[in-house]
């Protein structure tokens, strides 16, 4: 049985939808921002960030995309991956990372502006180059979704499709700015909220209507 960790619509989302579709059994742990923000919390995540998937002998993994990696491991007769060693999942991988390492840290850094720069004039500077720089990731986004979807890896869906949609719900510059400019990607985040499995996941965060992000 494993323990989710988990904040709504933040990157624990990606992991609540991943658990559904792979119909595993799992313990969902509902925190608020002050709860991982508390030292404590650092004993189950050292990073004291969100996600972090607690394992049956009692370990715990963070890092969003090293979960993902996991859980279609541990779960290959789910195919919520191509097959392992295969250069589809290869391909797989570089995606992931892709988002993870460049949209996720990017967009952090944005939001957590106050820690690198000071005054208003630098905060705004950042924020613009760093609002450029994520669109241009999601630009190749939409180009793979547009030559060759509906989901990330073609024809199949992945886990791919649920970490891309809960960067989605983030924008920049949110959720309808970056719908309006990406057609494919909202087409993607219209699919994974069509799926009836994620049905009462979704509303559970609040995130069934674009919009929901909580910040
Ligand atoms: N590299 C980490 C980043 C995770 C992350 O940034 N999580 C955010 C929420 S989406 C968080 O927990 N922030 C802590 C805070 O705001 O106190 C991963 O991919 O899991």
């Amino acid at each position: 049985m494993y323990k989710l960790y988990n904040v709504k619509t933040w990157g624990s989302l990606a992991i609540h939808c991943l658990l559904e579709e792979l119909e595993a059994p799992y313990t969902n742990i509902w925190m608020t921002r002050e709860q991982v923000r508390e030292p404590e919390f650092r004993a189950i995540s050292p990073i004291g960030m969100i996600p972090a998937l607690g394992l049956a002998d009692g370990r715990t993994l963070y890092e969003s995309a090293a979960i993902v990696s996991f859980l279609v491991a541990a779960h290959p007769d789910k195919h919520m991956s191509p097959a392992l060693g295969s250069a589809d999942y290869g391909e797989f991988m570089t995606l992931l990372h892709l988002m993870s390492t460049e949209i996720y840290a990017f967009g952090n850094v944005g939001i957590l502006v106050d820690e690198f720069v000071v005054g208003d004039a630098e905060r705004q500077t950042m924020r613009t180059k760093i609002s450029q720089k994520v669109d241009g990731y999601w630009k190749i986004i939409e180009e793979r979704l547009a030559g060759s979807g509906p989901w990330l890896m073609g024809r199949d869906f992945s886990a791919l499709d649920l970490y891309a949609f809960m960067l989605s719900i983030w924008g920049p510059p949110n959720e309808q700015g970056l719908h309006d400019k990406y057609p494919a990607i909202a087409k993607l985040a219209a699919a994974v909220r069509a799926r009836p499995k994620l049905k009462a996941v979704l509303e559970s965060h609040g995130v069934m209507e674009p919009g929901g992000y909580l910040g």
